[in-house]
């Protein structure tokens, strides 16, 4: 019974570790990420301008690729200095709603 106990002790000490590792290697290689930004309420040639102006104005911002044609925003930021809620809240303050699509993944 005793070594049960110890047995289990060591897998939840583990566990912990792992988890711990996880965690740091995560937020050590996730620092640049790429998202799609569905945009739906471009409607014309000019939106895209704006929409891509109020998205490099964010702080951590490297690259925005606004598409009218598929009513989408491909921006590529420093995970550390901002965040895919910052930058809805970028383009809802340009005027356009945003939500995320999906994460480009290395
Ligand atoms: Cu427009």
């Amino acid at each position: 019974m005793k070594t049960l106990v110890s047995a289990q002790a060591k897998k939840l000490i583990l566990a912990s570790i792992l988890a711990f590792a996880f965690a740091f290697a995560d937020a050590a290689f996730a620092a640049v990420r790429t998202v799609t930004l569905s945009v739906p309420g471009m409607y014309c040639a000019v939106c895209p301008i704006t929409v891509k102006k109020a998205l490099v104005k964010v702080p951590g911002v490297s690259k925005a690729v606004v598409s009218f044609e598929k009513k989408e925003a491909v921006v590529t930021f420093d995970d550390a200095k901002t965040s895919v809620k910052a930058l809805e809240d970028a383009t809802f303050e340009a005027g356009y709603e945003s939500t995320v699509k999906g994460e480009k993944t290395k």
